[in-house]
C-alpha cells in the first residue's frame, strides 16, 4: 500500500482489499435500500448529477432553500445506521478523531461529476474527513483553501481512502469525471464515494 500526500491530503492508494470493498457495497444495498438516493436540487435551482444519501445521526441534504445537515431522509425516515465495516476505517485511520457522526453516500452514474467546493458546514473543523472510494476510477482534483488556488488531480480508485485533516481540511477539491465502466465492483458500473464526518461543535461548546 502506498500512502500519497498532497497539502495534507493523505491518500491511502489501495486500503481496502477487494474482499472489504464487497462487504461495505452490501452493506450500502441496505442502507440505500432504507433511505434511497436523492438528486438533490441546489440552492441555485441545479439538479445534481450525484445521487446521495446517508447514514448515521446526520446525512446532508439540498434544496432551494438551502443546504445543510438533516437528521432524516427527506422521505422523513430516520438514517439508518452507519455499518460496522465502514467504521473501521474510520477508526483505523484516525484512532484519536471523535466518533463519526454522518456517512455521506455518493454515487456517481457514467456522467456525474462535483464541483470543486469545500466541506464547509461541519462544526468542528478540528475533525478529518475520511473518503472512501468503490467501483469506477474517478479523477479528483485538491486545491488549496480559496477556490483560484492552483490544483492538482489524482486517479482515485476502488479501495483508495483520502483523509482530509488539519491545513487541507477546508481546502477545495471536487471530482472531474469518472471512467465508467472500468471497475467490476458494481455490476451496473459506477463509482460510489462514502465520507465519514463529524457535525456537531466540539463537545461543551456552544453550538
Ligand atoms: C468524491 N469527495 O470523492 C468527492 N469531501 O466523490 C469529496 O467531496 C470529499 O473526498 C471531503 C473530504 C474528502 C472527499
Ligand atoms: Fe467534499
Amino acid at each position: 500500500m502506498q500512502t500519497l500526500t498532497h497539502d495534507g491530503f493523505r491518500i491511502h492508494k489501495g486500503f481496502l482489499p477487494r474482499s472489504a470493498q464487497e462487504g461495505i457495497v452490501a452493506a450500502l444495498r441496505e442502507v440505500i435500500g432504507q433511505a434511497p438516493l436523492s438528486h438533490y436540487e441546489t440552492p441555485w435551482g441545479k439538479r445534481m448529477s450525484v445521487g446521495m444519501s446517508a447514514a448515521g445521526q446526520f446525512g446532508w441534504v439540498s434544496e432551494r432553500a438551502g443546504y445543510r445537515y438533516a437528521d432524516t431522509h427527506p422521505s422523513g425516515v430516520a438514517w439508518p445506521e452507519i455499518p460496522r465495516s465502514i467504521l473501521g476505517v474510520w477508526e483505523e485511520l484516525v484512532p484519536e478523531a471523535r466518533a463519526p457522526e454522518s456517512c455521506l453516500i455518493n454515487f456517481y452514474g457514467e456522467a456525474a461529476k462535483m464541483g470543486l467546493h469545500s466541506d464547509d458546514t461541519e462544526g468542528d473543523f478540528s475533525q478529518p474527513v475520511v473518503s472512501i472510494s468503490l467501483g469506477d476510477p474517478a479523477t479528483f482534483r485538491m486545491g488549496g483553501l480559496k477556490r483560484k488556488d492552483p490544483t492538482r488531480s489524482v486517479l482515485l480508485e476502488s479501495g483508495d481512502v483520502v483523509v482530509m485533516e488539519g491545513e487541507s481540511r477546508l481546502a477545495y477539491h471536487g471530482i472531474d469525471r469518472i471512467r465508467f465502466g472500468r471497475s467490476d465492483l458494481l455490476a451496473k458500473g459506477g463509482r460510489i464515494n462514502l465520507t465519514l464526518r463529524v457535525v456537531t461543535p466540539p463537545p461543551g461548546e456552544a453550538g
